[in-house]
């Protein structure tokens, strides 16, 4: 898989894909993470990339020209031009569902936009799909580029060791994990719970189930409906 990463704060994303399952997985060259600075394609000589917005009020807002050149120039890297997503917090919002969807792309091309927004000739021009990660407003779309490649990367065949799973995460079937436990058996007069050590795997099973019912019904009854 390729994701290009098109922002004007390139150096954002330097320890978030530098650790862990996402840095493994580009070891492996399961994914490969290509990032451009949008201001690089500013043709003016102060390299500006945005703009007061036309009728006035707050804030600037990103010009078509250098987006659409970066865009392009990406695109003209690689056979397929790939989904093209704007990340803004008006968008549709992201979850696990669009998570599985993303990563079965072989190529995404996020566009992370900084100021009040972008101007809407971007997401006309390039039939871009908006995407947002949750409903609170950030500085910028960096974190939440980060927030969506390290959720579909980790998706990625062999991107997860043997020690980990994504089977059975949170949301892969609807409902919230059980609660885990590990060494010692009683910490600070808590103890593990007694199934856990019966050897019983149909018990351990039902408990796990039953625990993961428990949960979403206490901190997320909007899943089971
Ligand atoms: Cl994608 N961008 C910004 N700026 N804020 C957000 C967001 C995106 N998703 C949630 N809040």
């Amino acid at each position: 898989m390729r994701i290009d990463v098109l922002t004007l704060f390139p150096d954002m994303f330097a320890s978030p894909l530098g650790f862990s399952i996402v840095k493994r997985a580009q070891d492996r060259q399961l994914v490969n993470i290509v990032l451009s600075n949008i201001r690089d394609f500013a043709k003016n000589s102060y390299k500006k990339v945005d703009d007061k917005p036309y009728g006035g009020g707050a804030g600037m807002v990103l010009m078509c020209q250098p987006v659409f050149d970066c865009i392009e120039n990406v695109q003209k890297q690689d056979e397929n031009p790939g989904r093209v997503i704007l990340l803004t917090p008006g968008g549709k919002k992201f979850d696990q569902k669009l998570a599985q969807d993303f990563a079965n792309e072989k190529r995404l091309i996020l566009i992370a936009g900084h100021y009040e927004g972008f101007d809407e000739r971007i997401r006309i021009g390039t039939n871009a799909e908006e995407v947002s990660i949750g409903d609170y407003v950030l500085s910028g779309g960096e974190l939440a580029a980060m927030v969506i490649i390290d959720a579909v990367v980790r998706l990625l065949p062999g991107a997860l060791g043997d020690d980990d799973s994504a089977a059975c995460d949170s949301f892969s079937d609807g409902l919230l994990e059980y609660p885990h436990y590990t060494r010692p058996e009683v910490f600070r007069d808590m103890k593990v719970p007694d199934v856990l050590l019966s050897g019983n795997h149909k018990d351990i099973e039902n408990w796990r189930k039953q625990q993961s019912l428990e949960k979403t019904k206490q901190q997320r009854p909007d899943l089971l409906k």
